[in-house]
């Protein structure tokens, strides 16, 4: 429908009119490497809590004194998983309604965050210990131009965890590759494994006490990734040890929530009754923690943020102006931001609104955040709109490769 690729054309106008870079982040850390890792089923309401006295993310929370943690930080993706959380991460589009954009369009024009980054002279690579056709990886990889997918066969299957290799000798292999075979400057991706649904870990792996949570995939949950906190500190060291932790940008974020779904089992962990909005930020919410080469600007950031915001942010510390077509917001522009989920939830730090289950708008629940009580559905009206012309725009985009169309015309056009 010619009135949809206008929609498209028109969004992407206004949001190249509105980018700034007058922010004194802007550019602080061009040319610094960046590694990115995206742990698998993350979530966020562990991040700082305990059990019997001892912490669930003991590493995590350290490395939050010199970071930015962001507390209110989103997923974003539908049932490709894994891949949509990459893909709402490094092409900060809306994964599909329906399928994986990576394995349906893997073949269509996107602005990846490796692509710009290896037009800006960068070495790009991604890690991921397990068969490179999982996901339609081998070939989407290619299409974001990164220059080697490091996947199972490129590691030495020493520490066998799972799926495939432990995180622990994943993250020491993969900065062995960084140091050894990657030139500076790099932009690293790294996919973790280990915490993988349902969760088990062997035995010699298990260095909590669950306590209560023994025998059920919760408590099986809170073990693993409590393991993945570590092998995480050990990577943290790794890279200190190696001098690269003071030219890199770190930033780590969870992929998606764990499929685990009572709620008491969560009121019984946090120690207190939980209502639907609880419930569904602790379903969507994943935590984002940014380390900057010099460990400026640490501190917990409540506003909100999400996965699609990643590629933009990063090009904004790395002085890199966002002239793409992205839908995400920048974090470091000071501008207000609407977080837009793909179930069509959304919020923008003032308002949270969560769909019905028959996804008719008005069945739905509108969340006054101040109060956390529900209030009137006309509060989410106009976040409404917003949120589902952006799932709408971004649909167009992915379905009818607009990106492509869009950059033939622009090239088709006289110079004037
Ligand atoms: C497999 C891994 C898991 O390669 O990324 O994906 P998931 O099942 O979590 O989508």
């Amino acid at each position: 429908d010619p009135a949809d690729v206008e929609q498209a054309k028109s969004f992407f106008a206004d949001r190249q009119n509105n980018a700034s870079s007058e922010n004194a982040l802007f550019g602080k850390y061009k040319d610094s490497n960046l590694i990115i890792v995206q742990g698998e089923a993350f979530m966020n309401f562990m991040i700082g809590q305990s059990i019997d006295g001892q912490e669930i993310t003991p590493h995590f929370n350290e490395l939050m004194k010199e970071s930015q943690y962001y507390s209110h930080f989103y997923h974003q993706t539908g049932q490709g998983r894994t891949s949509d959380a990459d893909f709402g991460a490094n092409i900060s589009l809306h994964p599909l309604a329906v399928g994986s954009a990576f394995v349906r369009y893997a073949d269509h024009s996107y602005d990846s965050l490796p692509s710009i980054l290896k037009d800006n002279g960068y070495s790009t690579n991604v890690f991921h210990a397990y068969e490179s056709g999982f996901w339609n990886r081998y070939t989407m990889y290619q299409n974001m131009n990164y220059d080697k997918f490091y996947s199972k066969n490129d590691f030495e299957q020493d520490d066998p965890l799972g799926w495939s290799l432990s995180d622990e000798s994943f993250f020491r292999q993969s900065v062995q590759k960084m140091d050894s075979e990657v030139t500076e400057p790099f932009y690293s991706f790294l996919i973790t494994l280990s915490s993988h649904h349902p969760y088990a870990l062997p035995r010699d792996k298990q260095q909590l006490d669950v306590g209560e949570f023994e025998g059920t995939m919760f408590g099986d949950y809170l073990q693993s990734v409590h393991y993945v906190d570590s092998a995480l500190g050990s990577m943290v060291e790794d890279l200190k040890n190696r001098g690269l932790w003071d030219k890199t940008i770190f930033m780590f974020y969870g992929d998606h929530d764990n499929s685990i779904k009572e709620q008491a089992q969560y009121e019984q962990f946090l120690g207190r009754s939980l209502n639907e909005l609880d419930m569904e930020q602790i379903m969507n919410e994943v935590p984002l923690l940014v380390h900057l080469p010099d460990g400026a600007e640490a501190g917990t950031i409540d506003q909100p943020a999400g996965q699609l915001d990643i590629t933009p942010s990063a090009l904004h510390l790395l002085g890199i102006p966002d002239e793409y077509y992205h839908m995400g917001n920048d974090i470091y522009d000071g501008s207000s931001r609407t977080v837009v989920l793909r179930s069509g939830a959304f919020t923008d730090g003032s308002v949270f609104y969560i769909p019905s289950d028959d996804y008719i708008y008005e069945n739905g629940s509108c969340y006054d955040l101040s109060t956390r009580n529900k209030t009137d559905i006309n509060a989410c009206n106009s976040g409404h709109d917003e949120a589902s012309k952006r799932l709408h725009v971004s649909d167009t985009v992915i379905t009818y490769d607009l990106i492509r169309r869009f950059r033939e015309a622009n090239s088709a056009e006289p110079a004037s």
